[in-house]
């Protein structure tokens, strides 16, 4: 038997209440309507931005928080539903208070981190793992991943370099740097030193910071946006030039308000705008314990510093239409009143609780030159209902009716259709849902058909800093000789240079003026396949981009030789005689050796970014007088030799050797390696190559690690870096399954 929750309740007794007629309600915030949401956690992968939010249960009078939810939207102003994505019954260990997590995505696997409170009592983050933004997740590691006083609201971010840091806590603000596995951290816990100066002034306490800390980086500079105290709390931010600080306090971004006593932050860019998100007590009945999750769209300015943002009830603009000819979830609301939402039996999500007078608009639906007719999938254990097609408001004109009648049970779907005349052009679309008392039915999708027969695509408002140019890349490619060249930007009029001048792998690569220094040197080899690489001139380093990501935004810099796809670039002609365009291979060229946000200052960031035909993505070959001389060569790949029986040691051309020990237990193992300097003198650095038929890592520690096709690419960490003669480290991993000989391939 389907019982109403108490949200619902409220909402209809306050319209009743404040005499608030539906028919006018215009809010798109807050952007959850169907469940008081919270703490929500912006990510965008792809071409969509996901939040993910924790959850106040109605009536609460506490934290009464046990599962997280998932929402995502490409418009901005409709949100999908996913439902709960990960919840207390994940973490076996865990007791209650699912407080402020956040999901952040690695080589293609998404990570949740969570805090709770475990059955042992204490506060503790624990990381789920799934294969996608919308889960399910699953415990990565069967215990916390950290566990202390105060241990809440994690923050993560991934730096170019590859280094993630994980940032937590009230009252203290902590930090762990985590291993490329993202499941655990090396170097211990580092407590941030808290400051008026870094992090505001509050009397009688070292600063104003309290919780919910949300960490990133834009350009060159880290943030770390925080709610700040006391109670009611702001939220406000702080910068750094390093992800460790020291931090300055730039003050308040958005000021106390909305009849929550907490506010929690998270910050975003997407399609070219930025997006501020945040928590307050807006849906009727909301409290401190009752909150709703809402997003503003605001601008930073020049230097970087954020704007005072307000609450608002409107929120951001449309950035895309909703194509009505495309199957559409019925959960993708702008804003709703009464409903619910549940998991379908048919999959994904299904609108539920829905009864007479109840509604759901759907925003900025462009019907193109009009629709003919009107299906949905619908199912009602009881005696069903009538659906209202109306635009532009509850009341608005009626385009079409569908009419359910009772099916075989509340998940026993049926697809009812309905004649649409008068819907052309963009409108806001009303589902208006008619019928006797109780719960009328189900809706799980809807789709239009078009009366002309052509389908409307969905226009995404362009992203406002990037206009694509007149040069527009003829898409030929180029031919570069294999030689030395300075590569010279043409906005700037600055060379591709290597961050300080730094021969070690993992260094940034940025533009500066032009000095003839040796990290502005590179060495064009042709490959056989067509692709070139770009050798630096301070050693055997290779362009390369960060953990060969094919996303906007990813890293360049510079990392050892290893032949891998993220070091191969294909380079393009212009209209412009001798400019030229550099793609990536990991992103099959449809991304570009890019300066950030078309920066013309020395130590602006070089990435990789989607083609726009701008200048700040075209390279002038100039090359380097006198330089007849070839790189140091890239060391090529050892051939890996086949079934090579553990533990002999591996011993590279260099005299570096390894050796591995294998403990192992039927389903698992743990490895450890030991990398040895014979040489004679000290080496700065090495790779290891483990074939991926031969182990399969899940966690790894004390190493960096990247996969590039077959292989696991191990390279040490700063710290164990430089290995002097004689001298000699360990790593170690956990792999899956059982384990034979396990090739060494060192270099
Ligand atoms: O939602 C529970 C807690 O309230 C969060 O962890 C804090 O940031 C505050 O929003």
């Amino acid at each position: 038997m389907k019982k109403r929750g108490g949200l619902i309740g409220l909402l209809a007794a306050a319209l009743v209440l404040t005499g608030l007629n539906p028919a006018v309600a215009k809010a798109d915030n807050p952007i959850v309507q169907t469940i008081y949401s919270t703490d929500p956690a912006p990510m965008v992968y792809g071409d969509t931005l996901y939040v993910y939010t924790g959850h106040d249960e109605d009536g609460a009078s506490y934290y009464d928080m046990r599962d997280w939810h998932c929402y995502s939207t490409k418009d901005m102003v409709n949100w999908t539903d996913h439902g709960v994505v990960c919840s207390l019954n994940t973490f076996s260990w865990a007791k209650s208070d699912a407080w402020a997590g956040q999901v952040v995505e690695r080589n293609g696997k998404f990570y949740y981190y969570c805090p709770v409170v475990a059955k042992q009592g204490g506060n503790s983050i624990g990381v789920a793992v799934s294969d996608s933004p919308t889960g399910p997740f699953k415990d990565a590691i069967g215990r916390p991943l950290c566990q202390g006083y105060g241990f809440i609201d994690p923050t993560v971010y991934v730096d170019s370099n590859g280094q993630a840091y994980l940032y937590f806590g009230n009252p203290n603000l902590c930090y762990v740097k985590l291993n490329p596995n993202m499941t655990s951290y090396s170097g211990g816990i580092n407590k941030v030193n808290l400051t008026a100066n870094s992090f505001g002034y509050y009397a009688g306490r070292s600063s104003s910071y309290e919780e919910g800390p949300w960490f990133y980086k834009r350009g060159n500079l880290y943030y770390m946006v925080f709610s700040g105290g006391g109670i009611p709390e702001h939220i406000a931010y702080s910068t750094s030039t390093s992800p460790t600080g020291p931090w300055t306090y730039r003050g308040v971004i958005m000021p106390t308000e909305g009849r929550s006593f907490t506010n929690h932050s998270g910050i975003v860019d997407f399609k070219g705008h930025s997006y501020f998100f945040y928590h307050n007590g807006a849906l009727p009945g909301g409290s401190g314990f009752a909150r709703s999750v809402a997003v503003e769209e605001f601008k930073y300015n020049p230097d970087g510093s954020i704007p005072t943002i307000k609450m608002s009830t409107s929120g951001p603009s449309a950035i895309a239409t909703l194509n009505p000819y495309l199957k559409t979830e019925a959960e993708t609301i702008c804003y709703s009143s009464g409903v619910k939402t549940e998991a379908c039996g048919e999959g994904t999500q299904n609108v539920s609780y829905i009864e007479n007078g109840d509604w759901i608009k759907v925003k900025n639906v462009d019907f193109g030159n009009g629709a003919k007719s009107f299906s949905a999938r619908v199912a009602s254990a009881y005696g069903g209902g009538r659906i209202e097609l109306r635009l532009d408001s509850t009341s608005g004109r009626i385009i079409g009716t569908v009419d359910v009648a009772k099916t075989a049970g509340w998940q026993s779907y049926v697809t009812k259709t309905c004649d649409i005349s008068g819907a052309t052009g963009k409108h806001d679309l009303y589902f208006v849902f008619k019928g006797g008392s109780g719960s009328l039915m189900n809706f799980n999708y809807w789709q239009f058909t078009p009366a002309s027969g052509t389908t409307v695509q969905p226009t995404p408002t362009p992203a406002p800093t990037e206009t694509p140019s007149a040069n527009v890349n003829t898409n030929s490619t180029a031919s570069i000789s294999n030689g030395w060249y300075y590569l010279k930007n043409t906005n700037s009029q600055k060379y591709l240079t290597v961050e300080g001048n730094k021969a070690a792998a993992a260094t940034n690569v940025c533009i500066s003026t032009g000095t003839g220094a040796d990290g502005q040197k590179w060495y064009v080899t042709n490959t056989s396949d067509g692709y070139i690489t770009l050798t630096s001139g301070l050693g055997s380093f290779m362009l390369d981009v960060a953990n060969a990501e094919n996303v906007d935004g990813a890293n360049i810099g510079i990392y050892h030789g290893y032949s891998g796809d993220a070091q191969k670039f294909v380079v393009k002609n212009t209209k412009k005689s001798g400019v030229y365009t550099l793609g990536t291979k990991v992103s099959s060229a449809t991304k570009y050796v890019d300066v950030y946000e078309h920066k013309k200052n020395d130590g602006a960031n070089v990435c990789q970014w989607l083609y726009y035909g701008n200048p700040n993505q075209e390279w002038i070959f100039e090359p380097v007088d006198n330089s007849t001389a070839q790189p140091t060569p890239t060391p090529t790949p050892t051939p890996v030799p086949t079934q090579q029986p553990t533990p002999t040691p591996s011993a590279a051309a260099s005299g570096l050797e390894a050796s591995i020990r294998i403990n192992s237990w039927g389903s698992g193992y743990t490895a450890t390696v030991k990398v040895s300097n014979t040489t004679g003198k000290t080496v700065n650095g090495w790779t290891i190559k483990l074939k991926k038929s031969e182990v399969k890592i899940d966690s790894i520690w004390s190493v960096n690690m990247k996969e590039s096709g077959d292989y696991y690419v191990i390279t040490p960490a700063e710290w164990n870096s430089s290995l002097s003669n004689g001298a000699s480290t360990e790593f170690g991993f956990n792999g899956t399954g059982s384990v034979g000989s396990v090739t060494l391939d060192i270099q």
